[in-house]
């Protein structure tokens, strides 16, 4: 198992190559090319570049996330081939640089999304929240200004400011696209970068929807056990996989994680693990915690023992933590609640392995 942290790169980031080079066990960072916009083809050198600067603080680039796809491909417009091929030959830039893991969402419009970016808890700390009743019948482009208010000056995944004008004409675009259309298109883009993930040997992740149901009216498909198992069926190769993160995959109280990891249909293929937990209030009411057990809704120990009993030996990482002792940085993204979440994934792992390790 490779325990990593995630990192937006020096421009983009309040944390550095250096502190996480000193988090016990943390031997590799999950980065992006994140100011080439989505739809562009990537280089061999920007991404070179970008191994370079983190190999030369000791550390590993150990996978990226996320090569975002182009909404032409979600929609199956025609100039998605076009797309398609650029998403390939950004493929290849990581398979030459000899990386190995790709995580990226297929949600329409949106990445993740939350209505509160620093809620208040009782210990003094704040949080991401979630309650979808704010949400339901919200117009987005208040949402988007919410999002843009709350993060601090920090540009969230999939809330990038220069999306805000293309918002309304991509809602006009997905009317009457059904989810059924979403799979399908989910498909060709699937069968049209396979051969290069073979040829380079890329494990591609795709990200649980989050929250794991459909937002503003728009079709979302990657929610479900019975989902991934349908994902699994869409194409045959092994590379064709999923990040298993359990804050977006948990987000819906209906998916039994460990059960979910355990499926045969889709251990073989978790690439990726994102370890969250979330406490929820009701039923699509939710605030994200610390990563510790009894701090959420979720038990850790079971879900770390079921990726162990599968033989899970690929790249994971906390996802996000809290805000602190006072941090000021990305929301989801601060060093410490990360820092203190790697400690304890650690040691439910070391824990685990040393009872007999499951296998
Ligand atoms: C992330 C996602 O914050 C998160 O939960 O894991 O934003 C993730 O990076 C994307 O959905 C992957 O494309
Ligand atoms: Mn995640």
């Amino acid at each position: 198992m490779e325990m990593t942290l995630r990192w937006y790169g020096k421009d983009l980031d309040s944390v550095t190559l250096e502190q996480i080079r000193q988090i016990p066990g943390v031997t590799g960072v999950i980065s992006s090319l994140h100011k080439v916009p989505c739809g562009v083809a990537w280089t061999y050198e920007q991404v070179k570049e970008l191994k370079d600067e983190i190999e030369a603080a000791g550390l590993k680039l150990s996978g990226i996330e996320s090569i975002n796809v182009h909404e032409d491909i979600k929609l199956g417009a025609p100039t998605r081939d076009y797309y398609i091929e650029n998403y390939r030959k950004s493929l290849e830039a990581c398979g030459q640089n000899d990386i190995h893991l790709v995580c990226y969402n297929f949600m329409p419009i949106f990445d993740w999304t939350r209505t509160d970016l620093a809620m208040p808890l009782s210990d003094g700390s704040n949080a991401l929240a979630y309650d979808s009743n704010l949400i339901d019948g919200i117009d987005p482009n208040t949402m988007f200004e919410r999002m843009e208010n709350a993060s601090g000056g920090f540009i969230l995944p999939g809330w990038e400011p220069e999306r805000k004008d293309e918002i309304k004409e991509l809602f006009e675009k997905y009317k009457g696209v059904t989810a059924d259309d979403l799979m399908n298109n989910f498909k060709y883009f699937l069968d049209g970068i396979m051969p290069v993930c073979e040829k380079y040997q890329i494990k591609m992740a795709v990200h649980p929807d989050d929250p794991a149901w459909s937002v503003f009216g728009l079709p979302r498909i990657v929610t479900s056990e019975k989902a991934l198992e349908k994902i699994a069926s869409l194409n045959d190769s092994i590379y064709n996989g999923f990040t298993f993160c359990t804050g977006s995959l948990g987000s819906n109280r209906e998916n039994d994680l460990p059960a979910c990891i355990r499926n045969p249909k889709i251990a073989p293929r978790i690439h990726f693990a994102h370890l969250r937990n979330i406490k929820f209030e009701a039923p699509g009411v939710f605030h994200e915690s610390s990563h510790l057990s009894s701090d959420g809704s979720f038990d850790m120990y079971e879900i770390c023992k079921a990726l162990k009993e599968i033989g899970f030996d690929g790249v994971v990482r906390p996802d996000h933590g809290r805000m602190i002792w006072g941090e000021k940085a990305r929301p989801g993204y601060g060093l410490y609640d990360r820092a203190l979440g790697v400690a304890y994934l650690n040691g439910l792992f070391e824990a685990i392995d040393k009872n007999g390790g499951c296998r």
